[in-house]
């Protein structure tokens, strides 16, 4: 594969356990001709593009490389995965400091030779990340996008889906705000398939109060820390997170995905990435929606943005 695009390119910088489901995710998407993997283990991405090209016979014909900044030239999308991991007990806001580090080193090669693309930030503390990349890259806010709460939003539509045993897909409601300890769920959004989730659960009786709310909101929220704490990490789900986001921009769906976005003039917060409800398309984040919350909720969406604000005051001064 030379430099130049034909199709739709993609570039994932990281190819760990996240950067490779990813690829994985994309290569039976149909959705990319080109992907490109960058990372600074180059044993271990060059085995990962084999790997991933052998299924040549089952997918759709992508060209898969492992290969150096040059040849993510002119990518629609580059997806960062890069970056430490949370190790047992590690929250995702320890992991800041590390991973600013290495964005600097990351985001201004990914500039140089893809000017017009799309960034797609997952690594975490994600909202600190996609704000550091926004600044490092000087893309238009539009076209720097954070993974968000999409993943956390599919966990509490699988948790609610499992307590009222109706499909997942069903279940209309978002998480806002920081992917970590301060996100929240939108009870008041919260509908099944436009049936307000009160009125469902009293039809099916289903009891709906404070407990069944705690217990979903806590299940979601310790998600990630259940399954570091048995296999190390997590990223069969996050790889199909973020392979609808890659869906819905190239397909320029615009569709709605609670992805990480600057805010502006949200409940008088300013200036910060937190996850919120976005149409989603070809331009990237073409409107962040601002949706009307419950007192209750407005207070924890402050919560999340004061907390990240603090921690990037921090790491940056
Ligand atoms: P991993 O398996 O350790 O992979 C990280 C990769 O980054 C490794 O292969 C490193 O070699 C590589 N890397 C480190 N420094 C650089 C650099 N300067 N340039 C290029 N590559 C580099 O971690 P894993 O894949 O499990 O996680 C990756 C990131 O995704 C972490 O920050 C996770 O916390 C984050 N996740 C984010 C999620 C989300 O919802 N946003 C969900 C899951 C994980």
């Amino acid at each position: 594969m030379d430099n130049k695009k034909r199709g739709t390119k993609i570039s994932i910088i990281g190819a760990g356990s996240v950067g490779a489901t990813t690829g994985y995710a994309l290569t039976m998407s149909g959705l990319v001709t080109d992907l490109v993997l960058v990372d600074v283990n180059k044993d271990k991405t060059e085995g990962e593009a084999l790997d991933l090209s052998h299924g040549a016979a089952f997918i759709k014909p992508v060209n898969i490389k492992a290969g150096e900044y040059k040849d993510t030239q002119d990518s629609d999308i580059v997806i960062v995965t890069a970056g430490a991991a949370q190790k047992p007990g590690e929250t995702r806001l320890e992991l800041v400091s590390k991973n600013i580090k290495i964005f600097e080193g990351i985001i201004p090669k990914v500039v140089k030779y893809s000017p017009n693309s799309i960034l797609l930030i997952v690594s975490n503390p994600v909202d600190i990340l996609s704000y550091v990349a926004y600044g490092l890259s000087g893309f238009p806010k539009e076209r720097v996008i954070g993974s968000g709460t999409v993943l956390d939003t599919s966990r509490l539509k699988y948790e609610i889906g499992k307590k009222l045993n109706v499909d997942a897909r069903d279940v209309q409601t978002y998480i806002m705000g920081e992917h970590g300890d301060t996100e929240f769920v939108t009870w008041s959004l919260t509908n099944i398939k436009g049936i307000r989730i009160d009125d469902y659960t009293k039809e099916l009786n289903y009891k709906y109060d404070e407990k069944f709310r705690t217990n979903i909101h806590e299940n979601v929220k310790n998600a990630a820390y259940e399954v570091i704490n048995r296999k190390g990490a997590t990223f069969y789900a996050i790889a199909l997170a973020v392979r609808r986001i890659v869906e819905a921009i190239l397909r320029d769906e615009k569709s709605i995905l609670p992805v990480s976005t600057l805010i502006q003039n949200y409940y008088g917060i300013n200036n910060i990435y937190l996850g919120v409800p976005a149409i989603v398309g070809r331009n990237g984040i073409e409107k962040a929606l601002k949706v009307s919350l419950s007192e209750n909720e407005i207070k924890k969406f402050k919560l999340s943005a004061n907390t990240l604000q603090e921690v990037l005051y921090k790491s940056v001064s």
